[in-house]
């Protein structure tokens, strides 16, 4: 979108807005399909050098750290200056390092989607359980959810549930259903 000014100059766009995206100020909700309910949450995670898993207990005993980001969706909306709280994925990998170059998240629900490790690991990527100061909300994602806002919104898995690692690409829901394979909002990967 270009906006003018007085003599027809043209105003900057706000440069935390990637092409295509407007500012929204609310947080839509956007799932394919019912929120599940979760009886026991436990995350696996895993890579060829090891399998575990963490309680909810376990998991929240784990180094905790605050993150304030802006989030784009596909659908256009960004938001800026979110708030949240969680895990890092490189605390959850620790011990269990891998050169398998690609994750594959699933969630409760069914729900999955891939993503390089290159775009998880070095503080990119938290399962994230406080969203603005409280616990995340289940429409969400609550418990928890996977959350990795240099990509667009549909790789943050809701409910997240396992995350594997992968010697070979798959694609995901979305992936699978014409979604692009990578989705960096600052190059436009919107759809394949
Ligand atoms: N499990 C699960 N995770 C999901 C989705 C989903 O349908 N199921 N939708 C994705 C999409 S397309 C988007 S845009 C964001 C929306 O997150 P929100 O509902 O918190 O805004 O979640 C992503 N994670
Ligand atoms: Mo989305």
């Amino acid at each position: 979108m270009v906006g003018f000014t007085g003599f027809g100059r043209r105003r900057a766009a706000d440069p935390r807005l990637p092409p295509g995206q407007y500012l929204e100020s609310g947080f839509p909700v956007l799932s394919a399909g019912p929120t599940p309910n979760i009886k026991r949450w436990e995350l696996q995670v895993g890579t060829d050098a090891g399998q575990r898993s963490f309680s909810w207990d376990e998991f929240l005993a784990l180094p905790q750290e605050s993150i304030e980001t802006d989030i784009h969706c596909v659908t256009s909306w960004t938001k800026l200056g979110t708030q949240w709280r969680g895990v890092s994925l490189d605390t959850l990998f620790e011990g269990i390092e891998t050169s398998q170059p690609y994750l594959m998240a699933t969630s409760y629900g069914g729900y999955t989607t891939n993503i390089p490790m290159s775009e998880v690991l070095g503080g990119k990527a938290w399962v994230a359980h406080e969203y603005d100061g409280k616990p995340l909300s289940a429409d969400h994602g609550g418990p928890a959810r996977l959350f990795v806002p240099g990509l667009y919104f549909w790789k943050s898995a809701k409910w997240v549930q396992g995350l594997q690692t992968m010697a070979t690409d798959r694609r995901g829901f979305w992936e699978s259903m014409g979604y692009h394979n990578h989705g960096d909002p600052w190059r436009e990967e919107r759809y394949a």
